[in-house]
């Protein structure tokens, strides 16, 4: 850990010198959403002037864009190590706070510039997410209670298996509670058929619990009868009932719809892929009137969300021995099919999952796999086609050529039956 809080120091000391605009770069998912807002909290304190995009990918035109501002400081968070080469073009000092996949190694001065590279990778320890890498030269910089809340939100929010600890504190409280998702934001009803249990009205009404309150809103004695009663339906189902509790994070002072670091995630997860990610940064701000919008926006995503799942339900998917793959083509949206990919692969066998959907600059491909490395094999593809790609071991992207699809297709099995 020594050596990466040196590298995050560096970057902070580097940031505290810089007195022309500062460009900041993030990822438009809920880690890259939280590690961005990390870094405007501090730079808003520091009084810094800043400019912020948040973008899906990293490309040569946005590059470009950047160049012509002609900016002196580049700090990329949440991406960046997969494009270094890319990046590395940018005729300025930069630093990236990433941990995707490394594309290739670099850190130090060239030509005059400081380049700082911090990916816990580099030092040997995968423990952190993009938010949590830009928590740590943050905090080198101001104290303030929300960025500890935010690196938790955008490494809960990342699904990785991150080292949590560090954010445990004043406004950030973890305790042992039911596996239930929307404990502030779902009526109990229907937390629990989401959970799998089916009659969850009859079994609240005979518990004497109002199926429309919250978990949150139960008391102590509630709580506990439902604990019980959940329990004994999971025994006398022969069920696993460890699965039945997890860690619950509560963030303090938050409105009830982001008190709970797992909903806040979601929720900026959605606005990212409606292409609000503006929307989430204001509310990880502290804008509470963003939540208006935040709810409009998320019943949309909602909509579509559901839209998709049943258009792949309507069409075939394409299975071999090694892998399935969905082409979407317009049906779902680019912004989309990341998700959908996650959910049929987390029904699945762990083989790769891969869809791919027409997007503005090409084909979107998204896959997800528990048992090979699936940012290798889209890379590889990817690579054969002249397309982009970058993720991580179980979770990866990439864009490809119109028209491309089925030799990538190929190009996947051929990796696969090589394996
Ligand atoms: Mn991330």
């Amino acid at each position: 850990m020594q050596p990466l809080v040196e590298a995050a120091k560096t970057a902070a000391e580097r940031i505290r010198r810089e007195q022309k605009l500062i460009h900041v770069v993030s990822h438009y998912d809920a880690d890259g959403i939280c590690a961005a807002s990390i870094i405007a909290i501090a730079l808003l304190k520091l009084d810094k002037p800043f400019h912020l995009i948040i973008t899906k990918d990293i490309t040569p035109e946005l590059l470009q864009r950047i160049t012509a501002c002609e900016p002196s400081l580049v700090i990329f968070t949440d991406l960046g190590s997969g494009y270094l080469a890319d990046i590395a073009k940018l005729p300025c000092d930069i630093i990236i706070a990433d941990h995707h996949e490394l594309g290739s190694i670099w850190c130090g001065s060239t030509a005059g510039r400081q380049l700082i590279h911090i990916n816990p990778e580099l030092f040997g320890k995968a423990q952190f997410a993009g938010a949590g890498v830009a928590y740590l030269i943050a905090r080198e910089l101001i104290d303030d209670r929300r960025l500890a809340q935010l690196a938790l939100v955008g490494s809960i929010g990342d699904c990785g298996d991150y080292s949590l600890e560090l954010f445990i504190g004043p406004g950030v409280n973890r305790e042992r509670g039911l596996n239930i998702f929307g404990r502030f934001g779902r009526p109990l009803h229907h937390a629990l058929e989401s959970a799998g249990f089916t009659n969850s009205i009859q079994l609240l009404t005979e518990l004497g619990i109002d199926p429309r309150k919250t978990l949150a809103e139960l008391n102590a004695t509630e709580r506990q009868k439902l604990t019980d009663a959940l329990v004994r339906e999971r025994l006398a189902a022969d069920a696993n009932i460890t699965s039945l509790f997890t860690d619950v994070w509560t963030l303090a002072n938050q409105p009830a719809e982001l008190a709970d670091a797992k909903e806040f995630a979601t929720l900026l997860n959605a606005l990212g892929r409606m292409g609000s990610a503006s929307t989430g940064i204001a509310l990880c701000m502290g804008n509470a009137k963003a939540l208006n919008a935040a709810r409009d926006i998320v019943r949309e995503y909602k909509k579509q969300l559901a839209a998709a799942l049943e258009w792949v339900s309507n069409n075939p998917v394409r299975r071999t021995q090694n892998a399935t793959y969905i082409l979407a083509g317009n049906a779902i949206s680019d912004a989309l099919i990341g998700t959908v990919v996650s959910m049929l692969a987390r029904n699945g066998d762990g083989k790769p999952v891969i869809g791919l959907a027409m997007s503005a600059e090409g084909v979107k491909v998204s896959g997800r796999s528990s048992t090979c490395n699936i940012n290798k094999l889209i890379s590889k593809a990817a690579e054969a086609v002249g397309g982009r790609a970058g993720g991580h071991a179980e979770a990866a992207g990439a864009t490809i050529p119109v028209g491309t699809e089925e030799h990538f297709i190929s190009a996947c099995e051929e990796y696969l039956k090589s394996l």
